[in-house]
């Protein structure tokens, strides 16, 4: 995760040098409402499916699909909401794979990044995403909260992303869904037990969301039993000739 946060700020600087918060402010996203990933995953099937082409745990997962044809398809079958990667070095995406599909989708992009930065939330926003992930690992509990409000000024959606009891403190009233994540970023290991205790200490209102790892149906109906409001599923769909296909096998 170091390795990961080290690189983004060097690239951060890189595109702040080529494109300024001004440029990006004319993208014909700024002033487009977004969809509120909140209501989506209330009202449908609560799964949020992801866009993703490789990842530093998996090597290779599939790079050979389009995006537009998977994350159409995602819809159609009743997906809450999509996730797309826009790490390149990591997990092989880029702005494109979210530009790309924005006119052609009416359900919420999360745009899943290691936001550390301000500016990273003008680019979400110019992009056309309608939420942001913020991983309460590589943040304080301050950043956390002063980004939510930076989030919510550009009209974009926050997801927190934790998995320590430690991380229960980065949390604040205007977080719009709380995700916990099975897996762990340091060592990779998945444990939906430990999600599930996690999940007990957070207040009860909260939309929650279960990251990562969701593997089987049971999978999916146990954390559902649990009171998870939202299913974050990656690999499961994306290592499949196609990944679409298998979303619609599973929400059948
Ligand atoms: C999806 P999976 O195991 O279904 O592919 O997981 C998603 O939760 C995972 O990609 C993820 C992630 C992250 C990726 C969760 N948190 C933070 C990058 C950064």
């Amino acid at each position: 995760l170091d390795t990961i946060i080290k690189r983004k700020r060097e690239e951060i600087a890189v595109s702040k040098a080529e494109i300024s918060i001004e440029r990006l402010k004319n993208s014909e996203f700024f002033g487009r409402k977004s969809f509120s990933l909140k209501e989506s995953v209330k009202n449908k099937s609560g799964i949020i499916a992801e866009f993703k082409r490789q990842s530093p745990s998996k090597g290779i997962i599939n790079n050979q699909v389009q995006p537009l044809e998977v994350v159409s398809a995602y819809e159609r079958f009743g997906a809450s909401g999509i996730s797309i990667l826009t790490d390149r070095d990591f997990f092989g995406g880029n702005f494109d794979d979210i530009l790309n599909v924005r006119n052609y989708i009416n359900i919420p992009i999360l745009r899943k990044d290691f936001m550390v930065d301000e500016y990273q939330f003008y680019e979400a926003k110019s992009i056309g995403a309608d939420a942001v992930l913020l991983i309460a690992a590589c943040l304080s509990p301050d950043q956390v909260l002063e980004f939510t409000e930076l989030a919510h000024e550009l009209d974009l959606e926050v997801l927190l992303e934790i998995h320590t009891e430690e991380e229960l403190k980065h949390f604040n009233a205007d977080i719009d869904l709380v995700g916990i994540n099975n897996r762990n970023l340091k060592d990779f290991k998945v444990d939906l037990q430990h999600s599930v205790l996690l999940k007990d200490q957070l207040p009860k209102e909260v939309l929650s969301v279960a990251e990562s790892g969701i593997y089987t149906i049971e999978d999916f109906k146990y954390l559902k039993q649990k009171g998870f409001d939202g299913f974050l599923m990656g690999e499961y769909f994306m290592k499949n000739e196609n990944p679409a296909d298998k979303f619609a096998e599973f929400v059948s």
